[in-house]
């Protein structure tokens, strides 16, 4: 709740608007050390949370579509999740096909077990990109229900 308070302030009152990434990085961040870990990562996030986050219209699908546009090079692990090959990711799939562990090495592109600024920002910069796409049409998602 405080949380939200904040978050909801932030934007009300902040001149300019933070970057939505930023907030999404220190989220995961715990410790604040600017390196996010696996165990940090596993902590904070599930493969349904990432889901959601990316399927900012909330229709329960991220379509090939809508990562092809924004992320080409995600194209590959796209298509390795979507298990029925329809072109459309539900959350079951996504559970049923990936682990935290994996989406983690997925994008530690040096392999060091750790996510760098940069190399989190590829993450982060997808579901951002997939958000804010969503609030451009104005199909952007109610804040979710408990
Ligand atoms: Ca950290
Ligand atoms: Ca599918
Ligand atoms: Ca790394």
């Amino acid at each position: 709740m405080m949380l939200f308070l904040a978050l909801v302030l932030s934007v009300a009152t902040a001149m300019p608007a933070p970057r939505k990434g930023e907030e999404y990085f220190d989220t995961l961040d715990t410790n604040t050390d600017g390196i996010i870990t696996l165990h940090e990562a596993e902590h904070e996030l599930t493969v349904a949370s990432i889901f959601s986050a990316m399927d900012a219209d909330c229709d329960g699908f991220i379509t090939r579509g809508q990562i092809l546009f924004y992320f080409r090079e995600f194209v590959e692990a796209f298509d390795g999740l979507d298990l029925n090959g329809d072109g459309f990711l539900t959350v079951q799939e996504a559970e049923t096909a990936t682990t935290i562990g994996r989406i983690f090495a997925f994008f530690d592109t040096n392999a060091d077990g750790q996510l760098e600024r940069w190399e989190a920002d590829r993450l982060i910069q997808l579901i951002v990109q997939l958000q804010s796409a969503a609030a451009a049409q104005g199909t952007a998602c109610a804040t979710p229900g408990p």
